[in-house]
């Protein structure tokens, strides 16, 4: 017997269409899934390997690896989708659609995801809360705007195509100016990582609207394509990208980013405690933010907490401009 009979087996879950993937595009699906669940354990391991405080990133690096996993055993198991009325029926192998097969469970996906996605990436470059905050809202609204124009069969769906393309942008600007902004002035390997992951998720994320206007948009591809598309654009936005911010943070301190966790008793920041007992007594949250980010890594002698209670972060750095070059 063997072979995958995912597609056979839920055929009786929802709705059919007439255009939907076959046995390969579940098989392709299913090899996603497996990638993103090694990706998902090998992530959270190496996270155990770091100090308490300093896991942020592969704590939220695991989750959107989680979620990755879940989605894919959905698609490729033929659930959370649903038939939609095409507007452009099309000859050649996409022939057959009267109504294609619309995975939404993708737009789950994304919905978790991207935000934090753009969370591993804005807390890397050292921006304020709140701008951050204002790009993962434009992100959710791009990704909303997806998920409800793919089954819009009339030609108003390239309205919502437009807002979200709209809303790409802003988050565009965020992570090209902004952040950039912020990073070069933390400078070292926060700004070395910032750069090549901020390149990597605009180059990758520009292919999204492509792969949307060819698939649920223009019904241009069959949806055994749309997988590998989709597939390939995700294995590069989440594992690939994962991987490489996660290697960047191994000599990044999460302190020089402004992010103050108490550590357990053990490991490295023990040490940073012991050397600045005043800093010891929990109260540390918010104290050594700014100045620290110049100057960096235990190496902050003469830093006396009680003068930078309170100066975060990305205030800081523009009111000491003297101070923007980091050696890392
Ligand atoms: C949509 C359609 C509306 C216009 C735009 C889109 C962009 C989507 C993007 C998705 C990124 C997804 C990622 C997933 C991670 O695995 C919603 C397709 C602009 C950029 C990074």
């Amino acid at each position: 017997m063997g072979g995958n009979h995912a597609i056979a087996t839920n055929n009786v879950v929802f709705r059919n269409a007439n255009l939907a993937i076959t046995n390969r595009g579940s098989d392709w699906y299913f090899t996603v899934m497996s990638l993103m669940g090694i990706s998902t354990l090998a992530v959270l391991v190496w996270g155990f390997s770091r100090p308490q405080n300093s896991r942020i990133f592969h704590y939220i690096t695991t989750g959107i690896l989680a979620v990755a996993t879940i989605s894919y055993f959905s698609m490729g198991s033929g659930l959370g989708q649903d038939p939609i009325a095409v507007e452009f029926v099309r000859g050649g192998k996409v022939r057959a659609a009267g109504t294609r097969e619309i995975f939404y469970v993708r737009y789950i996906d994304w919905f978790v995801t991207t935000p934090l996605l753009l969370l591993d990436l804005l807390l890397t470059s050292g921006m304020p809360f709140p701008t951050i905050l204002s790009i993962i809202f434009a992100d959710l609204i791009m990704i909303v705007c997806g998920l409800v124009g793919a089954p819009t069969s009339t030609r108003y769906k390239w309205g919502y195509f437009v807002f979200g393309c709209a809303a790409f942008l802003y988050v565009v600007w965020g992570l090209l100016f902004e952040g950039r902004r912020h990073a070069s002035a933390l400078g070292g390997s926060i700004s070395r990582t910032y750069n090549m992951c901020g390149v990597l998720t605009i180059f990758v994320w520009f292919l999204y609207p492509i792969a949307w206007g060819v698939s649920e948009g223009g019904n241009v591809i069959h949806p055994d394509s749309e997988a590998v598309f989709y597939g390939i654009l995700d294995l590069i936005a989440k594992p690939v990208f994962g991987f490489l911010l996660l290697w960047g943070h191994r000599s990044i301190d999460p302190r020089d980013l402004g992010l103050h966790f108490r550590d357990t008793p053990l490991g490295e920041s023990r040490h940073h405690m012991e050397k600045h007992p005043i800093a010891a007594d929990g109260i540390q949250n918010g104290t050594h933010n700014g100045v620290n980010n110049g100057v960096n890594n235990g190496v902050n002698p003469g830093v006396t907490p009680g003068v930078n209670t309170g100066v975060h972060n990305g205030i800081h750095n523009e009111t000491h401009p003297t101070n923007p070059t980091n050696v890392v």
